[in-house]
């Protein structure tokens, strides 16, 4: 008798007829944050159609789906989460609700964070500068192509791709950091077929860049996204201490197939050169100072080989240090990061021969 009640119970419960769940325009995969990922979602779910949502808005509101969409996500996610605008297709207009409602969040849901996968780039594609070495003029534009793969290690059946483009404020020009997408990319052959999202935070200087096929035909390939632009502050040289330096970052990097499984993709960062800046103050027997791993996912190993360390820095985008620890003379050395958020970091060690600083990437 139980049983027969839970059944008729659950019944009602998962009937269509009674459906009834929340869709927070943005929130394409019901996570609880409007980002860029939500238009990888979005690309999957392209041109769908269903019935249209009952007083819809776009405005940041949690608004009910009464009628479910005949299509789902491989997780079951209704498509009717896709309609952002809530007009019963899943289109363009779309898009631009993520974009006005980015970073937003609800709890109607127990918040899951998107997740990164952990990549290395001596095993998995890397998301790199397209050449090894970048000058900058104090004050003039320069500008540098990223690419997404190479011919060793090409993406296979890819629907889309999300990252981040990080800038330290403190060295480069608020509002002159940009990114451009080709117009023809191996992820977008034909650009009627695809959508992007460009999201610049000047404030912060982070670019975060989405870009997805809107037909559901994977490709495959590797080479040429974009290009990053960029101006270095006029005084950068006066500002830099003789071991300070200054990079351009990508990370937050978010690939996904045509079933939105998620593959391991490698960001990376690049030091930017700065003309008329002296760098011969920089003493090369810091090169045998070893660290390892990066990323890492809060132990960090320290060989000094014989460059004794005095003390370690973490130092956030911000320029914040947010940890130091005096060493003593030993040879190898472990620092507990655990305590420290996910997230990029410079890794400042303390000689008496001088600074090493080196970008770093902590996950949790
Ligand atoms: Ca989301
Ligand atoms: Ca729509």
């Amino acid at each position: 008798m139980k049983s027969i009640l839970l059944f008729a119970i659950s019944l009602f419960l998962f009937s269509p007829f009674c459906f009834t769940q929340t869709v927070w325009p943005g929130d394409v995969n019901n996570n609880g944050i409007v980002n860029e990922v939500d238009l990888l979602y979005l690309g999957f779910a392209f041109n769908a159609t269903g019935s249209s949502r009952i007083n819809a808005t776009s405005e940041w509101a949690g608004q009910e789906i009464t009628t479910v969409w005949e299509g789902a996500f491989p997780n079951d996610l209704n498509f009717a989460f896709a309609d952002c605008n809530g007009d019963g297709k899943v289109d363009i207009a779309d898009a631009q609700v993520i974009e006005a409602n980015l970073n937003l969040t609800h709890d109607d849901v127990p918040f899951i964070k998107d997740e990164i996968l952990d990549a290395s780039p001596e095993v998995d594609p890397e998301f790199y500068f397209s050449e090894d070495e970048i000058t900058g003029i104090p004050g003039e534009q320069a500008e540098i192509l990223i690419s997404l793969g190479d011919n060793d290690k090409i993406l296979e059946d890819i629907l889309g791709v999300s990252f981040t483009i990080k800038l330290d404020t403190t060295y480069f020009e608020k509002n002159s950091s940009q990114f451009e997408l080709d117009d023809v990319t191996w992820i977008t052959p034909f650009s009627d077929k695809a959508t992007d999202l460009i999201l610049e935070n000047p404030e912060q200087g982070i670019i975060k860049v989405a870009i997805t096929k809107t037909d559901q035909k994977p490709v495959s390939g590797a080479g040429f996204i974009g290009t990053v632009s960029f101006v270095l502050i006029e005084d950068i040289i006066d500002l830099l201490a003789p071991t300070d330096t200054v990079t351009l970052q990508i990370d937050s990097v978010t690939v996904v197939k045509g079933d939105l499984t998620k593959v391991p993709v490698a960001g990376s960062s690049i030091i930017v050169d700065i003309e008329g800046r002296s760098t011969s103050t920089y003493n090369p027997i810091l090169d045998k100072i070893k660290f390892y791993p990066n990323p890492n996912n809060g132990w960090v190993l320290l060989q000094t080989n014989e460059v004794p360390i005095e003390k370690v820095e973490l130092v956030n985008t911000l320029g914040q240090t947010i940890y130091q620890k005096p060493l003593s003379k030993n040879n190898f050395h472990s620092l507990d990061l655990n305590h420290i958020p996910e997230g990029s970091y410079w890794l400042r060690m303390i000689t008496e021969y001088g600074v090493k600083s080196t970008p770093i990437q902590k996950y949790n």
